[in-house]
């Protein structure tokens, strides 16, 4: 009987290892990415209606932790069976971790907002489990040591050390195995805790902001800015399906109750300054499209949303801009900084320290509680998110983060247009096509998009009404397409009758350039 028990033991040690391993990753990639409570929300998914709301009933608003509480009691159940069945049959107890891995893997993919990421936990738990039961499978049957303990015959050689394992250091070194689990267990799981409670209260901090009431708001998009067109990409992007590039392999979460915002280096004065304080300032709000230095041509990495914020130019002539500076090295609690021309954080442009996006404080992932966006800059120059400190200071003596690494100190986003209809490889009817898509160049402004089918003429596009010259706008533009394959390329000319370049340029140092072609057929 005393074996069963050890093997039951080492199947909840070797599950509950690799559960509390997936939810130590898993709270790293995202606070709402858990595999168990994955798991847990499948359930209360699945249940009927009737036996929801009797187990809501008797649990009352406590149902969250007694369904937690319940899994953990099912899932050390079930992993007592899956020591057993390895005892049964070796690789049977691993086969069924691996059966859990796949409920769990399920259930990531039954959640409302499944990153990719997201799988990486269950699938991590899942060999973590099975390479640590097979180890103990392993120690058991070498030693006998577990059916010796129950007093059974054993299968190693008489006269080995093991002669009397149920007492012996076989006995001492499987318990220390166990102990040694079970204490990995509980300190994965409960970093696992920390880490999630920690992003939880700073998602509750930022359900909590209210943002203040713009001194000059951006006007309501108007109708003229959008086109009619199926599959153009919209004018604003949401937050959620906004492009997101950092370094940060954890999202940092700023407690915003906390937060400081520093002006330091070259100033009159060093000011500090926290979250209340800089909602208190007076704020304007502006449509801007962000790009990343890394978009190649017809990319995704480019973004539009309506930015609620402080005018940088505003806090740093609180601050006094001693003569001689001519760059602002912005810094992220996490360490990232970005060196911007000082020009551009000072002059006529709304290079603002941004709170807000599209009429909601800064989700965590882009930045909350402050970021800065610079219109006319690649991200990795201007566009710090988590931001805690402006040091004033000047090219010669600093770097922002990623000019030591080859890239270009300045990073002025390059005039850009993008085809999005017809989509490359597509099929359209023969007689006419509506073609689609964006051009940018912020802070310049877009003049005119053309286009050239099958290396003909350039033909001028329709613009839409423009935001304003910080943003991208839409174009389109009637093709007549006889039957066949074609190729399509867009060019734009930018608010000062700037002609986008043709030569080709990978992004690597300052950059993507070239005309965005695409291939089409008609039919
Ligand atoms: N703290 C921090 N801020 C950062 C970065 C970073 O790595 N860390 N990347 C920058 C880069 S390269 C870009 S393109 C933009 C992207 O902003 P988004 O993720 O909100 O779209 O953020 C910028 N701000
Ligand atoms: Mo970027």
């Amino acid at each position: 009987m005393e074996a069963r028990r050890y093997w039951a033991a080492a199947g909840i040690v070797c599950v509950g290892v690799g559960v509390a391993v997936g939810e130590l990753i898993a709270a790293f990639i995202s606070p709402s990415a858990s595999p168990v409570s994955a798991v847990g929300q499948t359930v209360i998914g699945l249940l009927p209606g009737g036996v929801k709301e009797w187990a809501i009933h008797l649990f009352g608003t406590h149902d969250k932790m007694m369904l937690l509480v319940s899994m953990v009691v099912v899932m050390a159940l079930l992993a007592g069976v899956v020591g057993l069945l390895e005892r049964a049959r070796r690789g049977l107890g691993q086969l069924g971790i691996g059966l859990f891995g796949v409920v769990g893997i399920l259930a990531v993919a039954m959640a409302p907002t499944t990153a990719t990421l997201s799988y990486v936990a269950p699938v991590v738990a899942a060999i973590v489990g099975i390479l640590l039961l097979s180890r103990v499978s392993t120690i058991f049957l070498r030693t006998g040591f577990a059916a010796a303990a129950a007093g059974e015959r054993t299968t190693h050689p008489a006269g080995s050390a093991t002669a009397h394992p149920g007492h012996g250091p076989t006995r001492r070194s499987f318990l220390a195995y166990m102990g040694m689990g079970a204490a990995v267990a509980v300190i994965a799981g409960g970093a696992a805790v920390i880490v999630r409670q920690s992003a939880v209260v700073v998602a509750d901090l930022r359900a909590k902001v209210k943002l203040p009431r713009p001194v000059t708001p951006a006007p309501a998009v108007p109708a003229a800015a959008e086109l009619a067109v199926d599959g153009i990409t919209p004018l604003i992007i949401d937050a959620n399906n906004f492009y997101r590039i950092d370094t940060a392999l954890v999202v940092p979460t700023v407690n915003s109750d906390t937060w400081q915002l520093t002006v330091t280096g070259m100033v009159e004065k060093e000011i500090t300054l926290n979250f209340a304080q800089l909602l208190a300032k007076p704020m304007v709000e502006t449509y801007v499209t962000i790009g990343c230095v890394s978009n190649e041509v017809g990319g995704n990495l480019v973004g539009n949303a309506r930015w609620l914020g402080w005018p940088v130019r505003d806090l740093l002539a609180e601050a006094g801009v001693k003569p001689g500076a001519d760059m602002v090295l912005s810094r992220s609690t996490d360490g990232f900084t970005a060196g911007t021309p000082l020009e551009a954080m000072t002059d006529a442009r709304n290079a603002i320290i941004a709170v807000g996006m599209n009429g909601e404080p800064l989700p965590l992932v882009h930045g909350f509680p402050a970021r800065l966006i610079v219109p006319g800059l690649y991200g990795y120059v201007s566009a710090t998110k988590w931001l805690e400190d402006l040091k004033v200071t000047t090219f010669a003596a600093d770097q922002g983060y990623w000019v030591p690494l080859g890239w270009d100190a300045m990073g002025p986003i390059k005039i850009a247009s993008r085809i999005d209809v017809p989509r490359s490889g597509a099929t359209t009817s023969t007689g006419s096509t509506t073609a689609a898509g964006l051009a940018w160049a912020p802070e310049r402004g877009i003049s005119a998009v053309q286009v050239q089918l099958d290396g003909g003429a350039w033909q001028e596009a329709t613009l839409a009404a423009a935001l304003n010259k910080d943003t991208w706008v839409q174009w389109e533009v009637t093709l007549s397409t006889g039957a066949g394959n074609h190729e399509l390329k867009v060019r734009a000319v930018d608010g000062s009758g700037v002609l986008q370049t043709s030569e080709v340029a990978p992004p690597a140092p300052n950059g993507a350039s070239g005309f965005h072609t695409i291939q089409f057929s008609s039919r």
